[in-house]
């Protein structure tokens, strides 16, 4: 039964059995053995001569109906799944630029803008004249040029580059490997990936990097900038984590998805007075929102929402029997939520036309009716509360205190406006490096298992940890975003903590937030005058699962950190690719990919890997 290392969880699997609910779990059982030939990446169904497989053991078949070898079939596959992480994240944060257009478009009054002091920064970092200018005007111009990075054709000047340390972006172009539009490199991907068209794997890998550097440094980066904009730079803050911060005698309402926009409509609503009232009325004491996987953590940082809980904790939430709404956005939101919902009284409700779910109520959100629909979602919800059957709930009483909201900015009021103390820190090994801990969770592992293992092995040898998605939930489930002593190492990194009174592991956001783990990795590395792959720097997804995974995880290597992903990758089929993948780039981008999925091994390859970059750079 375990195969969760978070309690509540545990609980909570004991009720689905008990009330005979499948859950990823049970799926996953079933699904195993999976099939060897995919788990090697040698299946390839791209065109209707196949599918075809390759023998592994050097047997026959050896190429595919129209000669495609395990390379090419190992490569190509790799390519579709940046594309696809790639997409989904620009896509995102297409939505974003598009909604603050229509707004300064429709809007006769100056529109909200959460963070005026980043508008001006980015309008003069992106060479917008802001002479004479409202915000409003400003914004759209912002707005215009980066809805621009999507469908340029050629590589050039993308508003952002200056982020990039200069060396970063000179073997970038010697590479060519620069991104052209984001649009572009995605269908340039998908082109690649049609049947005869490239099957070199090198060739098919350097579009892959290309394409992941679309991700993190302009499109993400453009996700994560325009939200701060819109709805506030994070800063530190207090709030709880687990399913315990359901509540037995409110309205409880689960945001859960990927985007900003809708949760910030929902928040607003559901503190209506009417809407409280409607809500006593119901019987309730009151609506308690809470967020769920990387909405959960866009409402955490920003307004210290609750959050019930990361990816494998989804059906959980509705099984508690006490979830009134279930409202999903776009991304890594189960298709079993539908069925799930149906033997409780939840409603299921979706909110992007693009993600569609059995069993979900659709409530379309746009620009255009945001507060509308908002208001009728939340209205639902507390109505639904009369038809909550109060013996079927159980609500696990595990919720954890976490301190949040590290933007990059926020740092600057701990280590100085260009990170002086934390560069210091460095220096004198008081912090030996700097880790990011991200990513998914994977039925394939233990619940949060394999996050925590390694963050534990990382503080125990004072590397400060930074962390995202859902792997920064299962630390705040762990206690490992507060300022307590306790579960920390109790070395040079706790003391520089305690004494700045942070967590030795920094929320950093949701998973297009890993842009700001770039812009720092690049501020260091400017600030020391080195490239980013110089720096006792290292990236770990212990838990990985989705394309937006892979996609992370090659812009992160194409950057220069070295990454060990915790679950195996579908490339062992082909040796070339596993060696390209995680030995000979290295001599190429200066930084590779690493494979183990022992907790304890991973932590020490990161650990030594950050000695001997220490080693390099502070030896004179
Ligand atoms: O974008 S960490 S399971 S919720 S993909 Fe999904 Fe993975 Fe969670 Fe956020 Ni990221």
């Amino acid at each position: 039964m375990k195969n969760t290392r978070c309690n509540a969880s545990l609980i909570m699997r004991k009720k689905a059995k008990k009330d005979e609910i499948p859950t990823v779990w049970d799926r996953y059982e079933e699904q195993t053995p999976q099939c060897s030939y995919g788990l090697l990446g040698v299946c390839c169904h791209i065109c209707n001569m196949g599918p075809c497989r390759i023998d592994p053991f050097g047997n026959a078949p050896q190429k595919g109906v129209c000669g495609a070898t395990a390379d090419s079939m190992v490569a190509r596959n790799f390519l579709a799944h940046i594309a696809t992480g790639a997409a989904a994240h620009s896509d995102h944060s297409r939505e974003i630029v598009l909604y603050l257009r229509k707004l300064c478009e429709n809007t006769a009054e100056n529109i909200r803008i959460a963070d005026k002091e980043k508008l001006r920064m980015i309008a003069e970092e992106t060479g917008i004249d802001q002479d004479g200018k409202t915000d409003q005007a400003i914004c759209f111009e912002l707005a215009q040029l980066f809805l621009r990075e999507f469908g340029k054709q050629l590589p050039g000047k993308y508003p952002l580059i200056s982020r990039v340390p200069k060396r970063r972006l000179e073997l970038w172009q010697k590479l060519n490997v620069v991104p052209r539009g984001i649009d572009r490199e995605i269908v340039d991907s998908m082109h690649r990936t049609h049947i005869g068209v490239d099957n070199d794997c090198i060739s098919i890998l350097t579009q892959g990097i290309r394409t992941a550097l679309a991700d993190g440094w302009v499109g993400s980066m453009i996700a994560t900038e325009m939200s701060d904009l819109m709805f506030g730079v994070p800063k530190p803050k207090e709030t709880q984590v687990n399913l315990g911060v359901l509540q037995s005698n409110m309205v409880n309402i689960i945001i859960h998805g990927h985007d900003p926009l809708m949760s910030e409509s929902l928040i607003r609503m559901s503190n209506e007075t009417s809407m409280l009232r409607r809500a006593q009325e119901n019987g309730a004491e009151g609506i308690n929102v809470c967020g769920m996987c990387c909405t959960g953590n866009e409402m955490l940082m920003r307004h210290g929402i609750k959050l019930a809980g990361n990816f494998l904790q989804q059906e959980l939430a509705i099984i508690t029997g006490a979830v009134e709404a279930m409202i999903v956005d776009i991304q890594c939101i189960m298709p079993s939520l539908g069925d799930i919902a149906k033997c409780y009284h939840t409603k299921f409700i979706t909110t992007s036309s693009k993600a569609n779910f059995p069993g979900a109520v659709a409530m379309e959100f746009n620009d255009r009716n945001a507060d509308e629909t908002a208001y009728n979602i939340v209205q639902a919800a507390v109505d639904n509360y009369r038809n909550r059957k109060m013996s079927a709930v159980c609500i696990p009483k595990e919720s954890m205190n976490a301190i949040v909201g590290f933007s990059g900015e926020a740092l600057r009021d701990f280590f100085g406006n260009g990170y002086e103390q934390l560069i210091e820190s460095l220096k004198t090994g008081q912090i030996k490096g700097i880790a990011a801990v991200v990513g998914c969770n994977n039925p394939k592992t233990e619940h949060d298992s394999n996050h925590i293992a390694i963050v534990r092995q990382l503080l125990d040898n004072d590397i400060l940890v930074v962390t995202t998605g859902c792997g920064a939930i299962a630390c705040a489930k762990s206690g490992l975003l507060t300022t307590n002593e306790g579960p920390h190492s109790h070395g040079t990194l706790s003391r520089l903590c305690n004494q700045l009174r942070i967590p030795p592991v920094l929320h950093m956001g949701s998973c297009v937030d890993n842009s700001r783990i770039l812009v720092i990795a690049a501020k260091l590395a400017n600030a020391l005058n080195c490239d980013i792959s110089d720096l006792p720097l290292a990236a770990t997804a212990p838990e990985w699962m989705s394309q937006k995974a892979i996609s992370i995880g090659t812009y992160t290597v194409g950057s220069g950190i070295f990454t060990v992903l915790g679950t195996v990758p579908r490339v062992l089929g082909s040796p070339s690719v596993k060696s390209i993948l995680t030995q000979d780039i290295e001599s190429i981008l200066g930084a590779r990919f690493a494979v183990e999925p022992d907790p304890i091994q991973a932590a020490s390859l990161i650990i030594s890997h950050i000695e001997n970059k220490r080693k390099t750079l502070f030896t004179p």
